[in-house]
């Protein structure tokens, strides 16, 4: 099994990126964003609660994507290894992961980091507001809310990894492609390594 953590502020190209990882190395992608706005779209009680959150560039309280990703992993038992895209997002839920992953016998083998500039994010999170319809990119307020959020509560999450020497920087400016595979080279060098 491989697991990896897809870490970097909102719009750093974790969702990006994922798409492309997950069909090179067939891995199951879990991405609590995407899973919170399905919530959304269906009108859940989960999904009302989340949005409000949502909408004011907060994060979801633990508990609820904890949840989330329980049954997530839960209902995908034979994967041959998780991409996390958006989770952790705080120690708490970072502390939870390893917890839930080593009653499976298993662990996070790499974070990966993706590492953009600040007017890079709001710039490319503004442009995706223009067609997305995702209400939390259409304003620049709510953009830079969620950057400060990302500051507050998620950066430390790297230094949760970082003890286990887990964290590998990656530069997330430039193209798709070119990012793509920087971030491929990482994986093929650490898959020979097999951390857990
Ligand atoms: P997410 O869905 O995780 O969204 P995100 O961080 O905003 O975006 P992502 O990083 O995936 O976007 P990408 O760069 O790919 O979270 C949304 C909200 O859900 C959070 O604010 C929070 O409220 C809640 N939430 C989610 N997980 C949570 C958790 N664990 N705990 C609590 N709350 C949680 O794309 C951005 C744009 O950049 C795209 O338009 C893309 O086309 C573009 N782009 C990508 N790469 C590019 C490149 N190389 N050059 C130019 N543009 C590029």
């Amino acid at each position: 099994m491989f697991n990896l953590i897809l870490f970097g502020p909102p719009g750093s190209g974790k969702g990006t990126q994922s798409e492309k990882l997950i069909s090179k190395y067939h891995l199951k992608h879990l991405s609590t964003g995407d899973l919170l706005r399905s919530e959304i779209s269906n009108k859940t009680q989960l999904g009302l609660e989340a949005k409000r959150y949502m909408d004011k560039g907060s994060l979801v309280p633990d508990a609820v994507v904890i949840g989330m990703i329980n049954d997530a992993l839960d209902n995908n038992h034979d994967a041959d290894g998780f991409l996390f895209d958006g989770f952790p997002r705080t120690a708490v839920q970072a502390e939870e992961l390893d917890r839930l992953l080593s009653q499976k016998k298993t662990c996070i083998d790499v974070m990966l980091a993706l590492k953009v500039s600040e007017e890079e994010l709001v710039k490319r999170l503004i442009k995706r507001g223009e067609t997305s319809g995702r209400s939390d990119d259409t304003n620049e307020q709510i953009i830079r809310a969620r950057i400060e959020e990302y500051h507050k509560k998620t950066a430390t999450v790297a230094d949760h990894y970082q003890k286990e020497n887990k964290v590998v920087m990656v530069k997330g400016e430039g193209g798709v492609d070119e990012i793509f595979d920087r971030l491929s080279k990482e994986i093929d060098r650490l898959k020979k390594l097999h951390n857990c």
